[in-house]
């Protein structure tokens, strides 16, 4: 079966960009492919964060994903700092990354100048992407458009990695991405990427009122004035949205009634609402069962890790060996961490 990787920060809500984007792919694949889902805390690190909310915010986003439907039986979903050679796999391929690759990421561009001291964990991001990927010797990488320049390192990186000390063997597979439809969902603000860190998101597991209070401000056809204006739907992320919440014939409606200036704003909004209401209640539902057994989702992340943690020593006894580490003495434990 050839297996995907993927993975998600702990860094905010899960929001329906990562849903649409990313999540919804997952569960779908789940079925077919060797499914291994992250939850990329310590990518979650490389930004200003709160350590106290952390733990909270990790188990909340485990809860989001199983009440999305990843099954712990058909997927192994973990915590990528509870499998300690994520860490160690990213310092090993820092020797094979070049540094003009990584400053020249779109993502550390962008999120370095929010900082007046840029933290090395941002532009080391993704070589801990990377090694996310091939410690798990990946095929697969369902993610959203904003992470295919990550993928494409991580493909480069394979390839010096297997030929500096795989002798051009494909020890590490170059992993291919898989996008949806909806591989970038405009944020609230109608122009930002939708984004935990911007705040211009639907989380995935909004109240009714939430979802309305959110939709009611958010950005629509900036052409459009008064409710006599026509709108124009292409340039309005609500009617996207539409389409991903709304069955056809509605998005058909909304289209006609914006462009003859029939509906206003707001009656659109108001429709839209009412149906990601409706798809996201059984989430929503789902979110709660999992918030009342929290046992079982740290239950679900132990085994999760374990399994994890099978592969990931796996490969890292080999790369150690390949890349000409002396073997640790055999009273240390093995498979933490320790380079042996
Ligand atoms: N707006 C989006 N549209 C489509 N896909 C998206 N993804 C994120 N935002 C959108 C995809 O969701 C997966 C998990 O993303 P992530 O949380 O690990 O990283 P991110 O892309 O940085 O997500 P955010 O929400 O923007 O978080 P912050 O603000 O913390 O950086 C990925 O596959 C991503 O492509």
């Amino acid at each position: 079966m050839p297996r995907i990787f993927s993975g998600i920060q702990p860094s905010g809500e899960l929001h329906i960009g990562n849903w649409l984007g990313a999540v919804q792919n997952w569960v779908n694949l789940q079925r077919s492919y060797q499914s291994l889902i992250c939850i990329v805390d310590l990518h979650a690190i490389t930004g200003k964060y709160d350590k106290d909310t952390l733990p909270q915010r990790t188990r909340d986003m485990a809860v989001g994903l199983l009440a999305a439907g990843i099954d712990p039986d058909q997927a192994t979903l973990f915590v990528q700092s509870h499998v300690p050679e994520h860490s160690e796999l990213q310092w090993l391929l820092n020797s094979v990354t070049p540094l003009g690759e990584l400053e020249r990421m779109t993502q550390f561009k962008d999120k370095s100048q929010k900082f007046e001291s840029v933290p090395a964990g941002l532009l080391n991001y993704p070589v801990l992407m990377a090694a996310d990927i091939l410690l798990y010797r990946a095929d697969l990488v369902p993610v959203g458009e904003d992470q295919i320049q990550h993928l494409e390192l991580t493909r480069e990186i394979a390839r010096k990695w297997n030929s500096e000390f795989a002798g051009g063997e494909k020890f590490f597979p170059e992993p291919h991405p898989i996008l949806t439809e909806a591989k970038r969902i405009t944020g609230l603000d109608g122009q930002a990427k939708m984004s935990k860190s911007l705040g211009n998101t639907i989380a995935l597991l909004d109240g009714p009122e939430e979802i309305w209070q959110k939709l009611r401000p958010a950005k629509t056809d900036p052409a459009r004035v008064t409710r006599k204006d026509p709108g124009n739907p292409e340039v309005c992320n609500i009617y996207h949205l539409h389409k991903y919440f709304s069955p056809p014939a509605t998005v058909g409606a909304v289209a006609e009634n914006c462009s003859g200036a029939k509906w206003g704003c707001l009656d659109c909004k108001r429709v839209l609402a009412d149906n990601m209401i409706a798809t996201l209640a059984p989430i929503r539902d789902r979110a709660r069962q999992f918030q009342e057994a929290p046992g079982r989702v740290d239950q679900i992340l132990a085994e999760g890790a374990l399994g994890a943690s099978g592969l990931a020593s796996e490969t890292m006894r080999e790369v150690r060996g390949r890349m000409g580490f002396l073997p640790a003495p055999s009273r240390l434990p093995t498979g933490s961490g320790h380079p042996g």
